[in-house]
């Protein structure tokens, strides 16, 4: 291959990936993973997110999303809960919306045809 397509291939993946997720975040749990992506970077008010659960036991499941932010001096709690919707094959989709910026916890609760409900932490910077 010429030097030029291969720079030319490398600059089309790269640019590729970057418009694939401006986001991107891995949230763990012993039960399983979910990466957490946006096309869009984060900010406050709508973000649509894209999941994907990683362990092949919580693919069909259903899944609710939890923001939050504690409460702090001079503020309240602040919370909003969204149903995720599922596209398949362990991919779901929300929208989840962002009240202001800071650092917000995210509860994932997954609910499997069979067995038990499990929930999945990480935290989002906005
Ligand atoms: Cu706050």
């Amino acid at each position: 291959m010429k030097t030029i397509t291969k720079i030319f291939l490398a600059l089309l993946l790269g640019a590729t990936i970057a418009q694939g997720a401006a986001f991107q975040k891995v949230a763990k749990s012993r039960a399983t993973q979910i990466q957490v992506t946006s096309e869009k970077p984060l900010s406050t008010g709508n973000n649509t997110l894209y999941f994907e659960v990683g362990h092949k036991n919580y693919k069909d499941s259903q899944m609710t999303v939890k923001v939050f932010m504690p409460a702090m001096p001079g503020m309240p709690y602040m919370e909003n809960k969204t149903q995720a919707k599922s596209l398949g094959n362990g991919k779901f989709v929300a929208d989840v919306n962002i009240a202001m910026s800071g650092t917000w916890q995210v509860h994932i609760f997954l609910t499997p045809k069979t067995g038990k409900k499990v929930r999945v932490k990480t935290s989002l910077n906005i």
